[in-house]
C-alpha cells in the first residue's frame, strides 16, 4: 500500500490530523494497535479549549459537541474548604466546552467511517522505518500476516508509551521530565454533578476534583500515592475521601452510585525535543505530557496536528518547506507554555510528601494572592482557556 501520510494511532491526534488531511485532500492511513472498542473505553480528557473546540467545528465533527457539551463560563478553586471562582468569561472573555475524549473520538471515528477512510486496527509489531531516507515507511502485522505502508511522512501520535518516539536514535532526542510521587484516582458515576462547574480542591488530605461528563453523568478524582493500587478502593472509600477533601456545603450535596469506571493515572511532566526527525514528526502525548491538573493535553494534541496539518498542506499545495521546517520551534513553544501552567496548577493544588509546612505556607498565600488580586485570577483565566498569543 502507498499513501501520503502514514498516522501511527488512533486517539485524538491522530484522528483529528488524518480529518485534517481529508479535508486538505491528502492521503492518509491511521494505523493502530488496539481495536476501536478498547480507544474508547479509556477514560480520559473533559475540557476544551475554545481553540479545540474550533478545529472540531472546523472539520465538521461539532455537531454532537455543540448540542451535548457543556460550555462553562468558570471552575472554582476550593483551598482547605474556602472557595474562589474564577469567571473566565469576566476575566479574558472565554469559555471552556466540557465534552468528553471519548466522545470527541467517537466522533471523529464516525466521520471516518463516512468517508470511507483507511483505518487499521489492532495492528500489531508497527515499526517505522527510513524517516531519514528518500522512501520513510511503516511496518505491521495483522491476522499473522505482514504489511508494509510506503509514505512520504509519518506522523507519530501513538502517546506516551508508543514506537514512534522510540524509534529515534538515542543521540538526537533530548528529553525533559518530572515524575510527581502522585496519582489521580478517578471514578465515574451515572449521577448529576455536584455543582454546575468544575471544582479543583486542595486539601491537607490532598487534591480532589469534581467533573463532568453531562447533566447526568460525574467524573471525580481524588490523589492517591504513585504507587496506590486501586483494588485498595472500595466505591465508598473513595466517596469517602472525596467528601473529606470538599468544602463541608458542598460535600453534603455530593450524589454518590456504583462507579462505572475506576482507574488510576499517573502524574508526569515530559517534553521531547525536537519533534521532527526527516520526515518523521512527533505530536500529542506522544511528543509531551503534561499532569492533568491544567486540563491540557487533549488540547495540546489537537493544537499540534493543526500546526502539522497546516505544515503537510503547504507542503504539498504551495510546494514549500517553510511549514514543515517550523513545525518543531512552533509547536514546542505550545507545549513549554502548557507545560509551565500545567506543572503550577499541580504545584498549586496537590500535597507533596516532601513539602513540608513552609510549603503548605506557600500554597497558601498562592491561593490567597488568586482572591485578592485580579490580575493573579486573570492569568489562570488566561492560561486555562488556551493562551495563544
Ligand atoms: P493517546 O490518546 O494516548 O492516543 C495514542 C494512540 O496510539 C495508540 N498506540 C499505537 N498505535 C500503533 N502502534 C503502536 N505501537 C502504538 N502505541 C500506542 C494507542 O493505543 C492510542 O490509541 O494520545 P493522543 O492522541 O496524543 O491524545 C492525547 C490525550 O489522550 C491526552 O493528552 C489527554 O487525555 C490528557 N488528559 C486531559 N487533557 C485535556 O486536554 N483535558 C483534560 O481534562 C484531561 N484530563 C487527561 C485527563 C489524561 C488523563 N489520563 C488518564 C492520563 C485526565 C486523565 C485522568
Ligand atoms: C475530567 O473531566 O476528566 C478532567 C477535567 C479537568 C481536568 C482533568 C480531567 O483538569
Amino acid at each position: 500500500m502507498r499513501t501520503q501520510v502514514a498516522i501511527i494511532g488512533a486517539g485524538p491526534a491522530g484522528l483529528t490530523l488524518g480529518r485534517l488531511l481529508e479535508r486538505a485532500g491528502i492521503d492518509a492511513v491511521v494505523i493502530e494497535q488496539r481495536s476501536p472498542e478498547y480507544v474508547l473505553g479509556r477514560i480520559r480528557a473533559g475540557v476544551l479549549e475554545q481553540s479545540a473546540v474550533d478545529v472540531l467545528r472546523a472539520i465538521g465533527v461539532g455537531a454532537r459537541m455543540d448540542t451535548e457539551g457543556l460550555p462553562h463560563d468558570g471552575v472554582e478553586l476550593s483551598f482547605d474548604g474556602d472557595m474562589l471562582r474564577i469567571d473566565f468569561e469576566e476575566l479574558v472573555g472565554r469559555k471552556v466546552m466540557v465534552y468528553g475524549q471519548t466522545e470527541v473520538t467517537r466522533d471523529l471515528m464516525d466521520a471516518r467511517a463516512e468517508t470511507g477512510a483507511v483505518s487499521i486496527y489492532e495492528a500489531e509489531n508497527v515499526a517505522a522505518h527510513d524517516f531519514d531516507g528518500a522512501s520513510p515507511r511503516v511496518t505491521y502485522t495483522k491476522n499473522g500476516q505482514s504489511f508494509e505502508i510506503a509514505c512520504d511522512f509519518i506522523a507519530g501520535c501513538d502517546g506516551f508509551h508508543g514506537v514512534t518516539r522510540a524509534s529515534v536514535p538515542k543521540g538526537a532526542i533530548h528529553n525533559f521530565e518530572r515524575i510527581y510521587p502522585l496519582g489521580w484516582l478517578g471514578v465515574l458515576v451515572d449521577q448529576p454533578p455536584v455543582a454546575p462547574e468544575l471544582i479543583y480542591a486542595h486539601h491537607a488530605r490532598g487534591f480532589a476534583l469534581c467533573s463532568m461528563r453531562s447533566e447526568t453523568r460525574s467524573r471525580y478524582y481524588v490523589q492517591v500515592s504513585a504507587s496506590e493500587d486501586v483494588a485498595n478502593w472500595s466505591d465508598d472509600r473513595f466517596w469517602d475521601e472525596l467528601r473529606a477533601r470538599l468544602n463541608p456545603e458542598i460535600a453534603e450535596n455530593l450524589k454518590t452510585g456504583p462507579s462505572i469506571e475506576k482507574s488510576i493515572a499517573p502524574l508526569r511532566s515530559f517534553v521531547a525535543e525536537p519533534l521532527r526527525f526527516g520526515s518523521l514528526f512527533l505530536a500529542g502525548d506522544a511528543a509531551h505530557i503534561v499532569p492533568p491538573t491544567g486540563a491540557k493535553g487533549l488540547n495540546m494534541a489537537i493544537h499540534d496536528v493543526a500546526v502539522l496539518a497546516e505544515a503537510l498542506t503547504e507542503h504539498y499545495g504551495e510546494k514549500s518547506k517553510a511549514g514543515i521546517d517550523a513545525y518543531s520551534a512552533r509547536v514546542l513553544t505550545n507545549t513549554w507554555r502548557a507545560e509551565r501552567f500545567s506543572w503550577w496548577m499541580t504545584q498549586l493544588l496537590h500535597t507533596f510528601p516532601d513539602s513540608g509546612d513552609f510549603g503548605r505556607r506557600i500554597q497558601r498565600a498562592d491561593f490567597d494572592y488568586l482572591r485578592a488580586s485580579r490580575i493573579a485570577r486573570q492569568s489562570l483565566a488566561e492560561n486555562y482557556t488556551g493562551f495563544k498569543p
